[in-house]
């Protein structure tokens, strides 16, 4: 290819979804009608939706054409052994049980292992698994090397966790109160930065030293496997599917939301080799989830994940999906926006604390940025910091901090072109300009999980 700094998309386009700008002034009166909350906004009022990357990715033509031969039965769906064939391969695990999204997978993986008083350990736990882990009585740990939380730290693998600490961590807690230790590939709440085999490796035999299950937070597995090929020494020449083995052959199982590196828009399973835990998560998916061939997914959603898992290891894609992070994320750095380093995966991550240094922890920067980009562009991206993931502790019941207050701009998958993100970069650094003019928010409702969906505030 010519050489250039554009990361030019490795596919053309067949369909296209029309979006459209709306005044400003209209944005304005949805965000008050929200509640300041952005995940109130229709999406049809939003232009460039960099909510997330979840979900939200373009199908090939060989995923639609898969959706046709979706086989609706009951049980035994040939589809889902399409799927259980494509697991096999790239995550190498005997037993495969698909779900309707990832945090059902935590929900019935947890539910199997995990109890009240019970501690699990992680890099950094997102969202979903903090509060599947929490919702069972156990705490969710998080056990990332340092500088994951020093958003300038350029380190190759700032998603690592610290192994000193995982040590030292069991140790004091006593090898029976840790029934599992997770690890979160590539790690989101930390900036979508990759851990390296040989991370994988140590930590999977301290695991294996105390006999405790080691499951991966797959998600992002793909974007991670890129990562080491280019990062880590002596992967160069590895294909990114034998990257991929191994990263799972050091694990005890994953779990995995396709809606990210499966590239499909919903559908997720739970993946590993011990038969006992099988039948108990099986009778906990035949509750809610459904029968086990089909985990609450239609034969043709099981298809297109079957499919997605294996185009999420072209390398071609993954280079350009990177480069796309990268290039938004450097022409944010060019423009005096401070972003977090080095640049992630799925995401480009503004630091707001820096940004609106005018706004204190209490009154939400990242928060107040997200609704500013809305209100002045129709970008949406999303908040993670102290909303997301602030916690009342003691009796006062006094709010204590994530080390990072951050605005997540999630790049979803071959939907958005160059032109997007330069929009995107120009509106980012004329909000910076005027930044004196954003003002901070107070919470007015709050739900006691997973705050930040249903979430109202209004601004000071
Ligand atoms: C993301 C999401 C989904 C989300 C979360 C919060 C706000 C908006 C969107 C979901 C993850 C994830 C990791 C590492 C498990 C899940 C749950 N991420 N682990 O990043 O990132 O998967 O959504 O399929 O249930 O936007 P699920």
């Amino acid at each position: 290819m010519a050489d250039t700094k554009l990361p030019v998309e490795p596919y053309k386009i067949k369909a296209v979804e029309p979006i459209r700008s709306i005044p400003r002034r209209e944005r304005e009166a949805i965000l008050a009608q929200a509640g300041f909350n952005v995940f109130g906004i229709p999406a049809e009022k939003v232009y460039i939706d960099l909510l997330t990357d979840s979900g939200t990715s373009a199908m090939s033509d060989s995923q639609w054409a898969g959706l046709m031969i979706g086989d609706e039965s009951y049980a035994g769906a040939r589809n889902f052994f399409n799927l259980e064939k494509s697991v096999q391969t790239v995550f190498g695990f005997t037993h495969v049980i698909p779900t309707h999204q990832g945090r059902a997978a935590e929900r019935v993986l947890f539910g199997a292992l995990v109890k009240k008083g019970d501690y699990v350990p992680n890099n950094i736990h997102f969202d979903t698994t903090r509060a599947n882990v929490e919702f069972l009585g156990a705490r969710a740990v998080d056990l990332a090397r340092a500088e994951a939380y020093d958003p300038d730290a350029d380190l190759p693998f700032k998603g690592e966790i610290d192994v000193a600490r995982l040590k030292k961590f069991i140790e004091a807690k006593g090898a029976r109160k840790v029934p599992m230790v997770m690890m979160t590939v590539t790690n989101n709440s930390g900036g979508g930065q990759p851990v390296s085999l040989k991370n994988l490796r140590e930590v999977s035999g301290v695991c294996a030293h105390h006999d405790i299950p080691f499951f991966l937070d797959a998600c992002r597995f793909a974007e991670n496997a890129y990562f080491i090929k280019r990062r880590e020494k002596g992967y160069e020449k590895k294909s990114i599917l034998e990257i991929a083995q191994e990263m799972f052959s050091y694990a005890d199982g994953a779990t995995m939301s396709g809606k990210k590196d499966g590239l499909v828009n919903i559908g997720g399973f739970v993946t590993f080799d011990d038969d006992a835990l099988a039948e108990k998560i099986k009778n906990l998916l035949i509750i809610s989830e459904g029968f086990p061939t089909y985990g609450g997914l239609a034969g043709r959603d099981l298809e297109a994940m079957a499919r997605g898992l294996l185009e999420a290891l072209d390398e071609d894609y993954l280079e350009h999906r990177t480069a796309q992070v990268a290039y938004l994320g450097g022409r944010l750095d060019e423009a005096g926006v401070p972003v977090l380093k080095p640049f992630g995966g799925h995401a480009v991550y503004v630091l707001a604390d820096r940004f609106l240094p005018h706004i204190p922890r209490p009154r939400y920067p990242a928060w107040a940025l997200a609704v500013a980009l809305y209100r002045e562009s129709g970008i949406r991206g999303v908040e993670i910091g102290g909303v997301m993931f602030g916690r009342r502790e003691g009796k006062g019941k006094k709010e204590v901090y994530p080390a990072l207050e951050m605005v997540r701009l999630a790049i979803p998958r071959r939907v958005y072109t160059v032109s997007h993100l330069d929009y995107v970069a120009e509106a980012l650094a004329d909000l910076h300009k005027n930044r004196d003019k954003i003002r901070g928010l107070r919470i007015v409702r709050e739900s006691p999980f997973l705050r930040h969906f249903t979430v109202r505030l209004e601004e000071i």
